[in-house]
């Protein structure tokens, strides 16, 4: 990068920051993204509660008129209440135990580092209010409800293998609770303050206003609970600003001992009008997959799986990986791959040795389904080798 392009960067980022676009939940499609699909709200990244003292500590700010599921006050929309366009119904039905890939979309110019977290309170009653046309909850009712999503954080560190490196389970003192940007750079870096997010996603591969969004794909693992409608709530702890981003997206929960096969895809369900007008559905999207995975000189990492694009389990068609990203401290093999919506599939990695010999991870096998998205979507599976 230039140092001219640096210096516009330093420049644009520091008048933007207060005043313009971060981030916001996009799948499962959040009340915000609704509300930005139906024309309602002109910057979905733009629903910021402030000025809190949100770093470090995550749960100090009182969210206020922001609600647990956000106030933008460019557009005067109040997510906290029902409308035509979003809190009617749920967008998705998960099961309770799924672990499910959920996103968000952060602004090219907004990426203020800090830490994410998602919830689901399970107080119905609180929660109702939220759901109930024509009522706006009180702001006593929104920390109530607030706390309550605190209570209820989905804990980063649930998803088995999930790597955790910008959510609140760390504390000072661990790798984990740092300070930088999402991106693979310190803000106060001189050069590189902007190479893209936590999943290395493209610029363009989710909608912002400002300045472009990268994805930031992270899983969950639903709770054991049974509601025909609640709320999953999404919160950025901005590190560099004293912002807190807030969203909400209406979801259904079937308890335990609901089918085991119902999905836990988006079933997006139709409001008054069609919300994915701005939003053209992808057939296929690119699926990234980076697995860690130390090598000595000569072996090689491979990827091969139950459906045809992954050799359909023969060891002799499986897909190499590169390492392109692998360092000592940080082997990532990776490869990218089109994949179309809806593909389920089991996977493994397998290393190559230079005598040819197949060395195969342990047991079970790992399992996928490629998320529905926006053309230019993107979505990253990170493993480790095991
Ligand atoms: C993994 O998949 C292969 C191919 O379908 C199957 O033979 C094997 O039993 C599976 N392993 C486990 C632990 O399910
Ligand atoms: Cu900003």
């Amino acid at each position: 990068m230039s140092p001219m392009k640096n210096n516009l960067l330093l420049v644009a980022s520091s008048l933007l920051s207060t005043a313009y676009g971060h981030g916001y939940l996009t799948i499962p499609s959040s009340r915000t993204r609704l509300g930005f699909e139906a024309g309602i709200d002109t910057c979905p990244e733009c629903s910021i509660l402030e000025p809190v003292s949100a770093w470090p500590d995550l749960t100090a700010a009182q969210v206020g008129r922001s609600g647990p599921c956000g106030y933008n006050a460019r557009v005067s929309v109040d997510y906290n209440q029902p409308t035509d366009y979003w809190g009617n119904e749920p967008v998705v039905t998960y099961s309770a135990g799924d672990i499910v890939e959920v996103q968000w979309c952060v602004d090219n110019n907004g990426d203020h580092g800090g830490m994410f977290t998602y919830g689901i309170c399970q107080d119905q009653e609180l929660v109702d209010l939220f759901l109930t046309p024509g009522y706006i909850p009180t702001n006593e009712e929104k920390q109530a409800a607030e706390d309550c999503f605190l209570e209820g954080e989905l804990s980063c560190t649930d998803v088995p293998g999930q790597s955790c490196g910008y959510n609140p389970d760390c504390t000072a003192g661990q790798a984990c609770y740092r300070n930088d940007w999402f991106t693979c750079n310190a803000f106060q870096a001189s050069s590189n303050r902007g190479c893209q997010g936590v999943d290395a996603a493209p610029l363009n591969s989710c909608a912002t206003t400002i300045a472009g969004g990268y994805t930031v794909t992270k899983k969950i693992k639903i709770p054991d609970y049974d509601s025909a409608h609640t709320l999953l709530r999404f919160r950025w702890n901005s590190f560099q600003t004293a912002q807190v981003y807030l969203g909400c997206a209406d979801i259904a929960i079937s308890g335990s001992g609901g089918s085991p096969t119902s999905s836990s895809t988006a079933t997006s369900t139709s409001t008054t009008t069609s919300p994915s007008s701005s939003c053209a559905a992808a057939t296929s999207i690119p699926v990234t997959f980076d697995a860690k995975v130390t090598t000595s000189w000569g072996e090689n990492v491979y990827l091969v799986g139950s459906i045809s694009q992954l050799g359909s389990w023969s060891t002799g068609s499986a897909v190499a990986l590169n390492a392109d990203k692998y360092t000592s401290s940080n082997p990532v093999w990776s490869v990218t791959l089109d994949i179309p919506v809806g593909t389920s599939f089991e996977y493994k990695y397998i290393k190559k040795e230079s005598d040819g010999s197949v060395i195969w991870e342990s047991d079970p096998n790992r399992s996928y389904t490629v998320p529905s998205g926006c053309q230019g979507a993107t979505v990253t599976e990170s493993g480790s080798w095991r």
